[in-house]
């Protein structure tokens, strides 16, 4: 009976997960982990656009699975109870429903694992790609390489910014937390441009790391010797975050990954300042999505003004 509670509990649960990981779809950019976070992050790539939709499908159809049979062992241990049938039935073959119970899981199984090598392929066939990057992890940092032409010697390490560095710049530029997120918030951002398909190469230094983003659904460990790859295509601007993700020491839970997806003219502008100088390109970069936002909030009250 204790069983049983715990089943109907595991499904309540399940019913539940589905129907908050379906309002979350509505959210176009949400690029780091809220507080009560249930689901997953919203998408921001194609492929994790598929990674959601699996889960939903999947976790929809483990939910009729643990109903049907939370259902089955109830009317089981109702009806055939001791003293409702005292007399038990000495039935012990049904050939109808041993082929049902068969074949049934198998057309369940059948029907998860098209999605489910679609979805691989999807992840680990690199499309055409636009750009390299490529990261190799290190105790207990990224560092960052362009490959593409001309991009050669624009190359970086990227830190957490420890809590009490946090704090004094949140003061002094007047950020609020969620702009400079806790123990995800590096030193340097891996600056991409939007609606661009980027290949990534992974490797380490030392020991084994993992790079994963989950707003991008990538996730790629990275061992010493070995160049994996990865992908992604960002569809909207801001700042994503992610982290190691294979236990790599002491501070393997302080090497934050975040990747900064900036519009095409703001990737150029930024690509060019930083062939000299990355530290110049990222305070051009700063300044040019500022007067984006100037821009934009200029337009925003200029329609407020109209609307009235
Ligand atoms: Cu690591």
């Amino acid at each position: 009976m204790k069983l049983l509670k715990h089943h109907s509990a595991t499904v309540s649960a399940m019913v539940m997960a589905v129907g908050l990981t379906g309002l979350m779809v509505g959210a176009s950019n949400a690029a780091q982990p809220t507080p009560w976070q249930m689901g997953m992050q919203p998408a921001a790539t194609p492929v994790m656009e598929d990674i959601r939709w699996f889960n939903d499908f999947t976790l929809s159809i483990m939910t009729g699975v643990t109903i049907l049979v939370a259902v089955l062992l109830l009317t089981v241990i109702f009806r055939f109870r001791k003293k409702a049938n005292p007399t038990p039935s000495r039935t012990s073959h049904n050939t109808m429903i041993e082929v049902v119970w068969t074949v049934i899981p198998i057309l369940i199984l059948v029907m998860i694992s098209v999605p489910s090598f679609r979805l691989l392929f999807k992840q680990l066939d690199i499309p055409e790609y636009e750009m390299t990057i490529k990261a190799t992890g290190y105790q207990w940092y990224w560092g960052y390489e362009y490959a593409d032409e001309g991009m050669e010697d624009v190359a970086f390490d990227a830190y957490m910014i420890e809590d009490a560095e946090r704090l004094d710049i949140i003061a002094n530029k007047g950020l609020t937390n969620a702009e400079l997120p806790r123990l995800l918030a590096t030193d340097y951002n891996v600056v991409v441009p939007v609606d661009t398909t980027v290949r990534v190469q992974v490797t380490a230094a030392d020991v084994i790391h993992s790079f994963a983003v989950p707003a991008f659904g990538i996730k790629i460990d990275a061992v010493p010797f070995r160049l994996n790859e990865t992908w992604f295509r960002a569809a909207n601007t801001g700042i994503y975050y992610g982290q190691c993700s294979e236990l790599c020491g002491q501070r393997h839970a302080f090497m934050p990954i975040a990747i900064q997806v900036v519009t095409k003219e703001q990737y150029v502008a930024w690509a060019e300042a930083a062939k000299s100088d990355v530290d110049e390109a990222n305070t051009l970069l700063a300044q040019l999505i500022a007067d984006e936002k100037k821009v934009a909030a200029t337009a925003a009250t200029n329609v407020k003004v109209v609307s009235r």
